[in-house]
């Protein structure tokens, strides 16, 4: 049997969007972790994966026995029955968490929730891997920059007034329709916010369902318009930024559904977002930690050179809007931890992950103790140096070192250098 507290290798995918080479944190952290890892400097390095996914699965990095096998030999000790009972499963863990680290935009998408995600993967499993929904939550390491929910309706209302391609688009009647009877103020719930998304979704459809060379047509026009008369945008970084996707994806229809109707949002490090199931997404730049219930399913639109599926997109999205702050989460502090340093605990209001930051600034040599944790917990080092510490068991953690701690596990995280930040996913029943 494992330890309690053991290191994992964690596996990566080279998504096209990924930073290329040793610019990409997660080729530094793969690397790092494991220097039999060589760094292509012509590939990209997307996603570190954590956890028990079955398309990139983790491993002891000393056994290099699988997480999955280890966890399916003693699912008492490294799930806990309040998990196993909760969750159902004796071999997964409820959650999948990841590093990312981004050069270009990701693809305009949405992560089905349980009910349609069952749906899909029945139909067109080779697409839709998983039976399982993915809400996910984005924690920025760097600056980071992406796209999240349907604006406010009264700018997509302003920008069919100011911008007359994306009215073009969308055709005279709809806009008018669209300008007429949208009620920005409508109470959430009440008859009026439902007839706002009908109208919402009529107008993503409308972008959606438009020909291929009409949208090419439209957005070198829009490109024309957001070098030349930048003064027609409202959002005064809505010119460079869809210059900058142009560029990355030249005539693009993510210009249209990404750019005109989806907010842009900007981070500073520390900061977040959660995207429920069926929440219209796509990043941008930046590195993140991103933690989600354990699937890989994604529904694109636009910005891909993947398989899009823009009928189940169009009738699956929530349609909800606002602006970006109301997605951002406020982290507080984790109050099962004691000593130096701090403890900060992101925690989405669903049931499959939460996730603890800890750091030492001024506090180098620190110790910062932690309770046992009634579920099991993935941990990485993102940045400096020091130790995690169970009883007799006392591991290095550098950056992109990842550990695995049992239910009940009383950790000690020691700090050798001030900059020490580790990121720990954790799932508890209750
Ligand atoms: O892996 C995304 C990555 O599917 N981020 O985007 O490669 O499918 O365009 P592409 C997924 C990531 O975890 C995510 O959902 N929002
Ligand atoms: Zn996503």
């Amino acid at each position: 049997m494992s330890e309690q507290l053991f290191r994992l290798d964690a596996g990566f995918q080279q998504y096209g969007w990924g930073k290329i080479g040793s610019s990409s944190a997660v080729a530094q952290f793969a690397h790092h972790s494991n220097p039999s890892v060589k760094i292509d400097e012509s590939k990209p390095y997307a996603e570190l994966w954590m956890g028990t996914h079955s398309s990139v699965p983790s491993y002891n990095h000393d056994t290099k026995e699988p997480l999955s096998k280890i966890i399916t030999e003693h699912p008492q000790e490294y799930l806990g029955s309040s998990i196993i009972n909760k969750f159902e499963s004796k071999t997964q863990l409820p959650f999948l968490f990841k590093v990312l680290s981004i050069e270009k935009v990701l693809s305009i998408q949405a992560h089905p929730d349980k009910a349609l995600a069952r749906v899909l993967r029945a139909n067109d499993p080779k697409n839709y891997p998983d039976d399982n929904h993915k809400p996910e939550m984005a924690i920025a390491v760097t600056d980071f920059e992406g796209f999240c929910g349907f604006k406010p309706l009264e700018t997509i209302a302003d920008e069919l007034n100011k911008i007359p391609e994306f009215k073009a688009v969308i055709g005279e009647e709809l806009a008018a329709e669209f300008i007429a009877n949208i009620k920005p103020s409508a109470a959430e719930n009440s008859s009026e916010y439902e007839s706002n998304r009908k109208l919402l979704q009529k107008v993503f459809g409308k972008v959606m369902n438009s020909k291929d060379d009409f949208i090419v047509e439209q957005s070198k026009l829009l490109i024309k318009r957001a070098q030349e008369h930048p003064e027609c945008f409202t959002e005064k970084d809505l010119p460079a930024l869809l210059l900058n996707l142009n560029e990355q994806f030249p005539n693009d229809i993510g210009l249209f559904c990404g750019g005109l109707l989806l907010n842009h949002c900007q981070l500073k490090a520390g900061e977040a977002i959660f995207l429920q199931a069926k929440d219209p997404h796509a990043y941008i730049s930046g590195d993140i930690i991103e933690c989600m219930a354990a699937s890989d399913n994604v529904v694109r639109a636009g910005f891909t050179p993947k398989f899009k599926d823009v009928k189940n997109l169009v009738e699956m999205l929530t349609y909800q809007y606002g602006s970006v702050e109301s997605q951002k989460m406020v982290p507080e502090n984790f109050d099962r931890s004691s000593g130096q340093g701090k403890s900060l605990l992101y925690n989405p209001p669903i049931d499959e992950f939460a996730v603890v930051e800890t750091t030492f600034k001024g506090a180098q040599g620190g110790v910062r103790s932690f309770k046992g944790l009634q579920g099991p917990s993935i941990v990485i080092t993102t940045k400096g140096n020091g130790f995690l510490k169970n009883g007799d068991v006392k591991l290095r953690a550098e950056p992109g070192y990842v550990f695995f701690i049992a239910p009940g596990t009383e950790v000690d995280f020691i700090s050798e250098d001030e900059d020490f930040t580790t990121y720990r996913a954790f799932v508890e029943a209750n």
